[in-house]
């Protein structure tokens, strides 16, 4: 009963596949992968460097749901957060002392300074040519940094401190990947992604 069961699904998915480029929901169920390392040459980790499909057919919505930014222990948390344009970032004080959000870049916003325990909201503008990256600085510690980067679809990832990044879910089909890191840089290369198995792409960084 089972494995009937279980063959039904696969056939169900394949037949799914030809409708990925005109549905969401169904190029999500029969997505693929794409996956890789990062060499952040010359620092010592290979880690917060965000990989991202520079290009997707179609308009993607921002979630409804926050994204989160932690001010804990003196740092914002994650030190790099991806998004889609026009996202909402919630940033919380999780300290007992005050800290302050703003940044110089794109639309520019401050935030305030607010106490432990409270968050507060930014809308992300859409910006003009994704990756749009936004320094976050707090006023009242200036060795506080951390970023948010825009960009025109959610098939990102952010690298580990070992270098290892994973996109799941990507419709099938050909892209360019590219990287934005907040020193280095690296040349976009072409993906494609047909569902079966993953496709591996690396990075090197340099200056
Ligand atoms: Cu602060």
């Amino acid at each position: 009963m089972h494995r009937r069961l279980g063959v039904s699904v696969v056939l169900a998915g394949l037949m799914a596949i030809p409708l990925g480029s005109v549905s969401m929901n169904v190029a999500v169920a029969a997505g693929g992968v794409i996956e890789g390392s990062i060499k952040a040459t010359g620092l010592a980790s290979n880690g917060d460097a965000v990989v991202y499909i520079q290009q997707m057919p179609g308009s993607f919505a921002a979630p409804e749901k926050p994204a989160d930014v932690d001010q804990r222990s003196m740092q914002f948390t994650p030190h790099v957060l991806p998004i889609v344009a026009g996202a909402t970032v919630r940033f919380l004080n999780s300290d007992p002392t005050p800290h302050n959000v703003f940044s110089p870049d794109h639309e520019k916003y401050n935030l305030g300074t607010w106490p432990q325990g409270q968050t507060k909201d930014h809308v992300f503008a859409k910006c003009a040519k994704a990756p749009c990256a936004y320094v976050q600085l707090c006023r009242v510690h200036p060795e506080m940094e951390a970023y948010v980067v825009e960009l025109q679809n959610p098939f990102f990832a952010v690298s580990g401190k070992d270098g290892s990044y994973k996109i799941e879910n990507v419709p099938p089909g050909s892209y360019s990947l590219a990287v934005w890191h907040a020193k280095l840089k690296s040349p976009p290369k072409p993906v494609t992604v047909d569902g079966a198995k993953p496709a591996v792409v690396d990075f090197a960084l340099g200056r």
